[in-house]
């Protein structure tokens, strides 16, 4: 899609989800915002002319027929204290479709554009409220689901990557102005900046440019979550360990081995991590076709696992199944499950902690719900100790496309590194200085491609 829209004419759009509310919003932003509402909104009482940051009770009235729509609050914001620095209406109705369509309809009728997906934040963004970092921040708050998630893109909202990359910038210029005065004035008898210094500066910068790429993979658990893999034998209650999880009977339990086939996955939030839960077909010699094609898509999913709950049977005793599994996901995150403590046992946990070389044991059982929560607190700490070193409110939130600008930034100062180690041209470093600079721009949106901002702007939706 081509963004067609110009930031000069007056866009509105419904801007609460499709479907019956409480109440749902109309809103309009644009220089022709004012005029609209005040031909088709009518106070209760006062004045028809509206007072900037008020909100005025009454009715829409659509103008040619003169019939009532709704029963309104009406919100005037006047520039350039708005979200998008233009003039804003925003017109709360009685939230169902029929009436949050018809409103929109005047409106567009009194001559708003139906706006484009992304268009407020996007007008937010040209004007200069908010740099692209933070309009992409709106989009992570809209699409968090879980607090931590939530609060990463708060962070971002509150524009700490870009004080980060502007840092960064800073430093870098430093590094730049004298080789730039020593090649723009050579009859200032300006000595050359010592090379010494200019590369253990271009050190310093690339660390920082390591680090903001580190936050990225610290950040990603926040905000696309954990995939947690339920692995064992066939029968060992891998799928009721899934609904214990859930809390809900999502998946089917039997008495029979070879129950689950397919890969059954589904969310749950866990201290503020969303957790993406795959039960799958018992690993073992699959018995026919179907228990085939099973354990082939779970051996496919196993791979993309983050953790492995790793399931034993407890009232049997260790099989060579059981080993070729602990010989499957050696080397992996895995935490290791007894279910079926209820039963007397037929396996001591230390045999299973020597087989498999790993600590910290929980003992559950799936069918009375006994160990859930000690379990859930162990997963929680595996996925910690091997990814989160921080909170997500001390991360520095970094999407895919800031590490992808980020990477092509060290490419190029690593060149310009090399570059010093072999003494080339200053000129040629103030080059790639500045190349370097105008990638770093790309994070906050000075230098960005309309493709670019076209991309970020679609995955918003209508009204935002
Ligand atoms: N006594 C007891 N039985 C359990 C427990 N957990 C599961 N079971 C039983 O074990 C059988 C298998 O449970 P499932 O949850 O279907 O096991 P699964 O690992 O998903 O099995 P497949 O999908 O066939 O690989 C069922 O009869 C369950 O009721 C438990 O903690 N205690
Ligand atoms: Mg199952």
């Amino acid at each position: 899609m081509v963004f067609r829209g110009d930031e000069h004419d007056t866009i509105a759009a419904i801007a609460t989800p499709y479907g019956e509310g409480g109440i749902g919003i109309v809103r309009i932003s644009g220089p022709e915002a004012t005029r609209i509402a005040e031909r088709i909104f009518r106070p209760r009482r006062g004045s028809t002319t509206l007072a900037t940051h008020h909100i005025r009770y009454g009715e829409i009235v659509d103008p040619e027929r003169g019939r009532v729509i709704d029963e309104v609050l009406l919100t005037f914001m006047a520039a350039p204290k708005t979200y998008t620095r233009q003039d804003v209406v925003e017109i709360n109705c009685h939230g169902g479709f029929g009436v949050l369509q018809r409103v929109l309809e005047v409106v567009l009728r009194e001559g708003a554009r139906e706006a484009l997906p992304g268009e407020f934040t996007r007008r937010a963004f040209l004007s200069g409220r908010i740099d692209l970092a933070q309009a992409e921040a709106v989009l992570d708050i809209i699409q968090a689901k879980t607090d931590e998630g939530l609060r990463l893109a708060g962070e971002q909202l509150r524009g700490r990557l870009t004080k980060e990359i502007e840092g960064l910038r800073g430093s870098l210029l430093k590094i730049l102005t004298p080789i730039e005065a020593y090649i723009d004035f050579p009859e200032e008898d300006i000595d050359p900046p010592p090379t010494e210094a200019v590369a253990k500066a271009l050190h310093r910068a690339l660390a920082t440019v390591e680090r903001l790429i580190g936050a990225y993979e610290e950040g990603e658990i926040y905000r696309d979550g954990v995939k947690v893999a339920i692995v064992g034998k066939a029968n060992v209650g891998k799928s009721s360990l899934l609904n214990q999880l859930l809390e809900r009977g999502r998946a089917i339990v039997t008495a029979i081995p070879g129950t689950t086939t397919d890969v059954i996955e589904e969310a749950v939030n866990l201290s503020g991590i969303l957790i993406r839960l795959m039960d799958m077909a018992g690993l073992g010699e699959p018995r026919n076709e179907v228990e085939r094609e099973g354990v082939r898509l779970a051996r496919e999913r196993l791979s993309e696992a983050h953790l492995i709950l790793l399931v034993v049977d407890r009232s049997r005793p260790l099989d060579d199944e059981d080993r070729s599994i602990f010989r499957e996901v050696r080397g992996k995150r895995a935490v290791p499950v007894l279910n079926k403590i209820d039963l007397p046992p037929g396996l001591a946990a230390e045999e299973v902690m020597k087989e498999t070389g790993m600590e910290d044991i929980y003992p559950i059982s799936a069918l009375r719900g006994d160990g859930i929560e000690e379990l859930k607190r162990g997963m929680a700490g595996a996925i910690v100790k091997g990814k989160l070193k921080r909170g997500a409110g001390e991360l520095v939130p970094v999407n895919l496309r800031h590490r992808r600008v980020l990477e092509r930034t060290r490419v190029v100062l690593e060149g310009v590194l090399e570059g010093c180690g072999r003494k080339i041209p200053w000129d040629l470093t103030a080059i790639e200085m500045r190349r370097s600079l105008g990638i770093l721009g790309e994070i906050a949106g000075e230098t960005t491609s309309e493709e670019v901002l076209e991309m970020i702007f679609s995955r918003f939706c209508i009204g935002k």
